[in-house]
């Protein structure tokens, strides 16, 4: 398979995130993704390519999944931060004030100024620290996902966009969950803007894609599926719950399989069976893989007992559904073992498609 790598991400090195009313060393680091690619100079699965994608082509790409109004905020967020305060150079941008819209009290539409408040009008969360080079890094990560839609509109049958900071908890106009830009859905979106007439998304990070899940809630020809940590005990807390069955055209075209905290490769492969009968009746004719190796039983933040060689099945079994297939890089926190479980999943996959 082609591989597409960021080789801006590190631009992107938050230092500190919100947790329990302190701050804490940030978890979403890069020298994650540097164990990935030091696993697969090991075991090499393809091509490590650059993304040939030039800026208007990206920018027209992110406006069909993100707003206007949100890309022009996170080209201008660090200097706006640091605008606000000399000293904010020393520090990321987390927000610490949220306008709770579905109460209807506080507008979200309020023409407010302040950098502190903007930073809450873009945000769920205070662990996602915005940088000097945030947004240096997530457009080269998501010129990945854009190549890597191409690699499969011109016939590929795997592609992988190695992509830092990761994306599925990203909507139309907010970040949190470590992702500023949703590198899944603008790929599914520039798939289904390429021909592809119906895309489904299966995102198996610890994590339920909440960003994904929202951006193509109310559309019948992008299928969102996803297995997480129930969020009635697990981040993102507000969305992912087994109700969610998509709202308008879009009824019926999202899928939730939330499991307890403790789950293993058994329950997991269990649900996605479920996962896979639901695809199986859409008629897909390409797959996105938001692929998180947060399930892992070593992870420092998440609560499955995945195990290394457990991934390597499920590359086997998303092989075997047979459709050209997009892989991004989402969660996946135990760093030593990060880059063996990513790579045993792609080479699972690679395993899977050539029997
Ligand atoms: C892409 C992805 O996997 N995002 C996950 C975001 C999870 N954010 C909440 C993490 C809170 C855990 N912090 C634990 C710090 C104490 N060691
Ligand atoms: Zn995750």
């Amino acid at each position: 398979m082609k591989i597409f790598h960021n080789s801006l991400h590190a631009a992107h090195a938050g230092r500190q995130e919100m947790f329990r009313g302190r701050m804490v060393p940030s978890h979403e680091l890069p020298e994650r993704l540097e164990h990935v690619l030091a696993e697969l100079a090991r075991r090499p699965l393809g091509e490590l390519l650059e993304p040939a994608v030039d800026d208007a082509t990206l920018q027209a790409a992110l406006l069909r999944v993100h707003s206007g109004a949100y890309l022009e905020f996170l080209q201008g967020a660090w200097q706006a931060w640091v605008a606000l305060d000399p000293d904010n150079a020393q520090r990321d941008a987390l927000p610490s004030v949220w306008p709770l819209g579905h109460r209807h009290a506080f507008r979200m539409d309020a023409p407010t100024r302040h950098f502190a408040a903007r930073l809450g009008q873009h945000a769920f969360d205070a662990g996602t620290p915005l940088t000097a080079g945030t947004w240096t890094a997530a457009r080269a990560g998501a010129a990945c996902a854009l190549a890597a839609a191409r690699e499969l509109l011109a016939g590929g049958r795997a592609a992988f966009a190695l992509t830092r900071p990761p994306g599925h908890h990203a909507g139309p106009d907010y970040f949190g969950g470590y992702c500023f830009l949703n590198n899944a859905a603008l790929a599914a979106q520039a798939l289904r803007d390429g021909g592809c007439e119906r895309v489904a998304v299966l995102d198996v990070d610890y994590h339920h894609g909440n960003g994904t899940q929202t951006l193509f809630y109310e559309r019948a020809d992008v299928l969102t599926l996803s297995l997480h940590g129930d969020p009635a005990t697990e981040y993102p807390y507000f969305l992912g719950f087994a109700d969610e069955r998509g709202a308008g055209a879009g009824q019926g075209f999202n899928l939730n399989l939330p499991l307890p905290r403790g789950s293993g490769f058994e329950a997991w492969s269990e649900a996605l069976e479920r996962a896979l009968a639901e695809l199986r009746g859409f008629g897909a004719q390409a797959l996105v893989v938001p692929m998180g190796l947060d399930t892992f039983v070593g992870d420092p933040i998440s609560g499955f007992t995945l195990r290394g060689e457990d991934f390597l099945r499920i590359g086997e079994r998303l092989a075997r559904i047979g459709l050209p297939t997009l892989f991004t890089f989402e969660g996946g926190y135990a760093v030593a073992e990060l880059g063996v479980n990513a790579v045993n999943l792609l080479q699972g996959f690679e395993a899977g498609a050539g029997s």
